[in-house]
């Protein structure tokens, strides 16, 4: 495999007092892909071999040190030089090699931090080895070096955890050798190597240390296995992490750094792994996103119910002044009271240090009339959802808001535009879907109108982030992107009852598929009156007899979930846990011979591709119908929203991963027998017939969007 020259300046090169500064240069976060290697390797071999140099120091540039290896390159079979060969010649050097840890140093980071013979560190530095959270290991020896620094448990406990810890506890750990004062971390770095020269310091490899492992009682490594298996089921890394770190303890290190290097790759070839590469990168917010965002200080949070509520939470834990506006008297102390508690509770939990706790119920102010959302630089309304009462909240925010306050509804599934439209600033209005508890949820749907400006998109998007939320641009079509899949997801739910499937088959091979509930257990949690009452809202709803026909008599028979005791299951007084009712049974029988239907065995296997079908297709028709900018977008939308399977990295991309070929002769199968609501989407016809997923056209869009400069 050839390598590639080195490209120039990605490792810039300077001699200070003898010592070779080698300074990686990647930006944004000096991620160590291929060509930065060679670089690497290059600067390395360059200063061995000039009898001018004493010593060498790595540093990065801004305010990473390196985030590790490129996640991009483990797609395709790994390229020389491998960092693992980069990193054995840095620990190979016969002059000392110092790491100046100038801020995060992950993964491959931390790897090439450990190869060095020293490593010193600022103040504002974390270290971590967050690999299992990609369904990797520690390619590049750290399962071998990190073990020999700190101990197999401590190790363990870092790569088994994936989180970054800040420069101290490294310092405690023996990680660094020393915390550099000041804010200079190249001039602290080069003082420590200027002293280590003078020390006549020899170069420190780790490979050549043991791994104190003398306190580790008797099956520890088994216990240790077992336990991290069972702590995130269905990856590989986990378990193979603590077999490469008993390796380290009893076999040389070239023998358990090539039992690393292969286990390294089992993971990376791994459907898990690459699922969740997939989503790593659907969930970074699209770079250029929040250019323009308006300065949002104070936000009017309109709805003092559960939403509204959860909204306000996230603001206020976030640094935003919130003031929530109710008329009803007795729902604003409701609203503030579940506020407080919410955010205490946090705090109890040591989720939230308590001063943090007590400043965010302080940012929290109460109102009863929205003439107080005047001072307001975001307002967020959360009423009910009725398109009359939002016109009416809209249209009075207009008379009282200044001209630049940008105008957000939370609405689920109504019209942005028309909501728009009661006001003289539809360009000002916009669409923020927030996931109910939301202060709980990542996921926020950014629905963007038909007027909405770039600068009111960028605010919302930019607020979202600050309150830690994954903010994704939708369009504007009735459920947006995540209800208007949910729907054909619930359709297929629905019409299985009444074919044979009880509510509990259809959730037991939902979940054991990996959704994190069923559908009708959702539906019983989230209450089963909403999705009627929105199915009334509909304008363009469906006159088959059959759509949704037992949600709808499951409501009509008080039956409204988990809030009554009483859904598609029975409840016990306090218990949560969904019971099958002989009632519902016998109330699905009565209306499948109502309508004529022929009851029959519905397979797990035919129930399981029916959900996710439909929300493939639906998937496909919302990117044709440019309503979902991308399939990662639906991806992240649907795992962060909805619990889709991570480690199947979401409905578009497991498509992927079946074949759009299987995907689409199954679709067509349900076409024959289930009629036209299973028409293949254009798109995905076409991307079978030529062989290709949703991320190639992904591919294909950004590549066409970069050529046209358009920012997401
Ligand atoms: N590879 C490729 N691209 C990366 C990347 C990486 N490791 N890390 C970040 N990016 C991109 C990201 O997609 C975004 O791109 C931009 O950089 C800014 O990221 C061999 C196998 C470091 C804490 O898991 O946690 O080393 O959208 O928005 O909020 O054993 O990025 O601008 O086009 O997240 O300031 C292990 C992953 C890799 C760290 C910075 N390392 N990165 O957060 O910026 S595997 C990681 C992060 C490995 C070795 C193993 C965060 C950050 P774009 P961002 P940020």
């Amino acid at each position: 495999m050839a390598s590639e020259a080195p490209a120039p300046s990605l490792v810039g090169s300077r001699t200070e007092d003898g010592v070779a500064v080698l300074t990686i240069a990647n930006p944004p976060v000096n991620a160590l892909a291929q060509p930065v290697r060679a670089a690497l390797l290059a600067a390395v071999l360059a200063a061995e071999a000039d009898p001018a140099i004493r010593a060498l120091l790595i540093i990065g540039s801004g305010k990473q040190f390196v985030a590790g290896a490129d996640i991009r390159e483990f797609d395709a079979p790994p390229r020389v030089p491998l960092l693992n060969d980069v990193l054995l010649k840095v620990e190979a050097a016969t002059k000392p090699v110092i790491a100046v840890l100038n801020g995060t140093a992950l993964g491959g980071g931390l790897e090439l931090a450990l190869a060095c013979h020293y490593r010193c560190a600022s103040g504002a530095a974390t270290l971590g080895l967050p690999e299992v959270k990609l369904g990797l290991l520690p390619g590049a020896g750290g399962t071998q070096r990190l073990p020999r620094l700190v101990g197999a448990a401590a190790a363990l406990e870092l790569m088994l955890g994936g989180v970054p810890i800040a420069a101290t506890r490294a310092r405690d750990l023996g990680i660094v050798d020393r915390l550099l004062g000041g804010s200079d971390a190249l001039a602290g770095g080069l003082a420590y190597a200027r002293e280590l020269v003078a020390a006549k310091a020899a170069p420190r490899r780790l490979r050549d240390e043991r791994v104190a492992a003398d306190g580790l009682e008797p099956g520890f490594f088994a216990a240790r296995r077992l336990e991290a298996v069972r702590a995130l089921p269905g990856l590989l890394a986990p378990g193979y992490i603590v077999e490469c770190v008993e390796a380290a303890v009893q076999q040389p290190f070239e023998a358990a750094l090539a039992l690393s290097r292969r286990r390294f790759e089992e993971c990376r070839e791994s459907v898990a792994s690459r699922s969740l590469r997939h989503l790593f990168f659907a969930e970074r917010p699209s770079s250029g996103a929040s250019a323009g965002a308006l300065v949002v200080k104070q936000v009017a949070v309109i709805g003092a119910g559960t939403m509204g509520a959860g909204i306000a939470i996230s603001l206020a834990t976030s640094g935003h002044a919130v003031v929530l506006i109710d008329p009803s008297e007795a729902a604003v102390a409701a609203g503030a009271e579940r506020i407080a508690a919410t955010i205490e509770a946090a705090v109890a939990k040591g989720r939230l240090a308590s001063a943090a706790g007590a400043e965010a119920i302080a940012r929290v102010t109460t109102a009863a009339t929205l003439e107080a959302a005047a001072g307001a630089d975001l307002v967020i309304e959360a009423v009910f959802e009725s398109m009359a009462v939002k016109r009416e909240v809209f249209a009075t925010l207009d008379r009282v808001c200044g001209p630049s306050v940008v105008l957000a509804t939370n609405t689920s599934t109504l019209d942005v535009d028309e909501i728009a439209s009661a006001t003289r600033r539809p360009g000002a209005v916009v669409g923020m879907h927030f996931f109910s508890p939301a202060n709980i949820m990542r996921l926020v749907e950014i629905v963007r109108g038909r007027a909405s400006t770039p600068a009111v998109m960028a605010t919302a998007l930019a607020v979202a982030r600050r309150m830690g939320k994954l903010g994704i641009v939708v369009g504007n079509g009735f459920g947006f992107v995540g209800n208007r899949m949910l729907y054909a997801y619930g359709r297929e739910n629905q019409l299985m009852l009444l074919e044979g499937a009880t509510p509990a088959a259809i959730d037991a091979a939902l979940k054991s598929f990996g959704m994190a509930m069923g559908p009708n257990a959702v539906g019983d949690l989230a209450g089963l009156d909403i999705g009627y009452r929105v199915r009334r809202e509909r304008k363009d709803r469906p006159t088959d007899p059959r759509y949704y026909r037992v949600a709808d008599l499951l409501v009509e028979a008080g039956r409204l979930g988990q809030k009554n005791g009483r859904g598609a299951y029975r409840y016990e007084p306090g218990s949560r846990e969904p019971l099958p009712d002989p009632a519902v049974e016998a109330l699905i029988l009565a209306e499948a011979a109502r309508l004529g239907i022929v009851r029959r065995e519905v397979a797990a296997e035919e129930i399981v591709a029916r959900c996710t079908f439909a929300l493939i297709n639906e998937g496909a028709r919302l990117l044709e119908e440019g309503i979902a900018l991308s399939a990662a977008d639906v991806d992240a939308i649907w795992c962060n929203g909805y619990g889709f399977p991570r480690l199947r990295g979401g409905p578009m991309f497991y498509a992927g991963s079946i074949g759009l070929a299987a995907v689409l002769a199954g679709i067509e199968g349900f076409r024959r027998t289930h009629g036209p609501d299973w028409t293949p989407a254009g798109l995905l016809a076409e991307l079978a017939a030529g062989g290709l997923s949703f991320e190639d056209w992904d591919r294909r869009r950004s590549a066409t969007a970069a050529g046209q400069g358009v920012v997401r």
